[in-house]
């Protein structure tokens, strides 16, 4: 069975639990959940991966190559900030798809920038939690197209 990896970098695990009103009531379980369903759907598999530490996202996408067909990252803060993901993120061959729940454009200033969106094969901005299933069928649909096989 082909593979997802879902990455959600520094506080989503606080999802739900704080700050509703910018990322909504939903908890990272959910979003999980969200993400297993629409990849089921398909016929695919997720595993999942969250991390406050720039070093683990680095770790975790190095390491994707054969495990998964394509990643879907919400690099949190670490979007506006993080040379060393980005460098990640190029060195591998799979598609990565970033995703934020938020509207990162009508927010502060320092967040309408992303260092990883050039070397990100799609962006997903300001559809809350959907966001996440929007990013798995555009992520399958381009692995299909592209005739990836992934996996072990
Ligand atoms: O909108 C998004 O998904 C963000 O990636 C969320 C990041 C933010 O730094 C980005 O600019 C946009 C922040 C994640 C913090 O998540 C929390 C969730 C609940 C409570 C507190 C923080």
């Amino acid at each position: 069975m082909k593979r997802l990896l879902l990455i959600n970098g520094p506080n989503l695990n606080m999802l739900g639990k704080r700050e509703p009103d910018k990322y909504g009531h939903q908890t990272l379980a959910d979003v999980v959940q969200l993400v297993k369903d629409t990849a089921w759907e398909q016929g695919y598999e997720v595993e999942t991966y969250q991390s406050n530490h720039e070093g683990d996202l680095v770790d975790q996408i190095q390491m994707a190559e054969g495990r998964a067909a394509g990643i879907i990252l919400n690099p949190a803060a670490y979007t506006h900030t993080s040379i060393a993901i980005r460098d990640a993120i190029s060195a591998t061959t799979l598609p990565v798809i970033e995703i934020h729940i938020s509207n990162v454009h009508n927010r502060e200033d320092f967040r309408h920038h992303s260092m990883l969106a050039p070397v990100c094969a799609g962006q997903i901005v300001g559809f809350g939690i959907d966001g996440y299933r929007l990013a798995a069928l555009g992520l399958m649909k381009k692995i299909e197209k592209e005739g990836r096989t992934a996996n072990e």
